[in-house]
């Protein structure tokens, strides 16, 4: 079944020149780009985006890190493209995350910063609905 996910190119990803190489990476794989925008997210809007990590450690320095620059957010679309953009960003360390991966390709560790691991990707047909909502309300 055709299904939307929620892509983001992280602030680490987008200074680093790298949101071109993710959407090219995307479209590669053949999923189509739905919608495009680069904007600062405010604390409010990766408050609701976060949410399910709210109260662990990892998660204010996440948030300040998130709205720490510009992030490339886009909806993309095809079939099971939710776990196949999971597929293809790989493991959520960029150090273990598999060579051939967006992470394990073009990430590493930058000193106890795992929150810098270049893209997130919505993990269920429920977390891409509720993330679209939050980034591009109307195209869920
Ligand atoms: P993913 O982005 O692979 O879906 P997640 O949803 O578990 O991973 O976590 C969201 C983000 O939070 C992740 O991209 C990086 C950061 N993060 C997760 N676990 C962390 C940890 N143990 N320490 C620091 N940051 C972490
Ligand atoms: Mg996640």
């Amino acid at each position: 079944m055709t299904e939307r996910s929620l892509v983001l190119v992280k602030p680490d990803g987008f200074k680093r020149g790298l949101s071109g190489e993710v959407l090219r990476r995307v479209e590669a794989k053949g999923y189509t780009l739905v919608a495009l925008s680069i904007f600062v997210p405010d604390q409010d809007r990766l408050a609701l985006h976060y949410a399910e990590h709210e109260g662990k450690p990892f998660y204010e320095p996440l948030v300040d890190f998130m709205s720490s620059g510009p992030v490339t957010a886009a909806v993309i679309e095809g079939e099971r493209c939710i776990e196949g953009f999971r597929a293809l960003a790989g493991a959520t360390d960029p150090t273990a995350a598999l060579p051939g991966t967006i992470r394990g390709d073009l990430g590493r560790d930058w000193g106890l910063k795992v929150q810098q691991n270049i893209v997130h990707g919505s993990d269920s047909p429920e977390s891409a609905k509720r993330e679209i909502e939050i980034w591009f309300p109307g195209l869920a």
